[in-house]
């Protein structure tokens, strides 16, 4: 009995000491510009993902200046790389290769957040969620793209030959590189679930110990 009293405080411990390491948001930033526009103006401003644990939905918050009045595709794109401008991003985050969609459809890019919508004054600053992106884990968005495109994204429903692959949204009007915005050492998780299978292993231990101490 005393073996048993043992295991569940040090089951305790741990499931504690596992929920302290997450106090801490992840968030992540990237800073948007483009090419100049017709009028001479840039697109720029940030764009915020906080995600408060594990396997969470991540919080995105837009908040852009001098974009076009209209909707305007917008995506996560699979490469960092700004070497060529918004050109050499390469094309949606895919890693399932299936079918471009909505960020309600079920068959979607991960990278597929659909559109942006600004009014008159050209500015925006929305805050949406999303369940599919991630900072962390093997599919984390970090070191990963932004885009901003001059078009509205047909979410995969129109009828042009693009449309099932990027959603037709045209050029790409602003961009930036989703970098790391916490003040934090080491982000959770990181290694994708390390925290579950701590848990996990916790619960086999208290089980073994429960049949140990059965026999005893
Ligand atoms: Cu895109
Ligand atoms: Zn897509």
């Amino acid at each position: 009995m005393f073996h048993l009293l043992t295991i569940t405080l040090a089951l305790c411990a741990t499931l504690s000491a596992g929920a302290q390491t997450r106090n801490t948001p992840m968030e992540a930033i990237a800073y948007l510009t483009g090419p100049l526009q017709s009028d001479n103006t840039q697109v720029k401003g940030n764009v915020t993902f906080i995600q408060n644990d594990c396997g969470q939905s991540v919080h995105v918050r837009i908040q852009l200046e001098n974009v076009m009045e209209g909707k305007h595709g917008f995506h996560i794109h699979e490469k960092g790389d700004l070497s060529n401008g918004c050109t050499s991003l390469g094309g949606h985050y895919n890693p399932d290769k299936v079918d471009h969609g909505a960020p309600h459809h079920e068959v979607r890019h991960v990278g597929d957040l659909g559109n942006i919508e600004v009014n008159a004054s050209r500015t925006i600053d929305i805050t949406y969620t999303d369940s599919v992106i991630s900072l962390n884990g093997q599919r984390t968005i970090i070191g990963r793209s932004v885009v901003l495109h001059e078009l509205e994204d047909d979410l995969g429903l129109g009828n042009h030959t693009d449309s099932k692959k990027t959603g037709n949204a045209g050029g790409r009007i602003a961009c930036g590189v989703i970098g790391i915005k916490s003040d934090v050492d080491e982000w959770p998780c990181r290694d994708n679930g390390a925290g579950t299978l701590g848990q996990s292993l916790s619960i086999v231990a208290f089980v073994v110990g429960l049949l140990i101490a059965r026999g005893l």
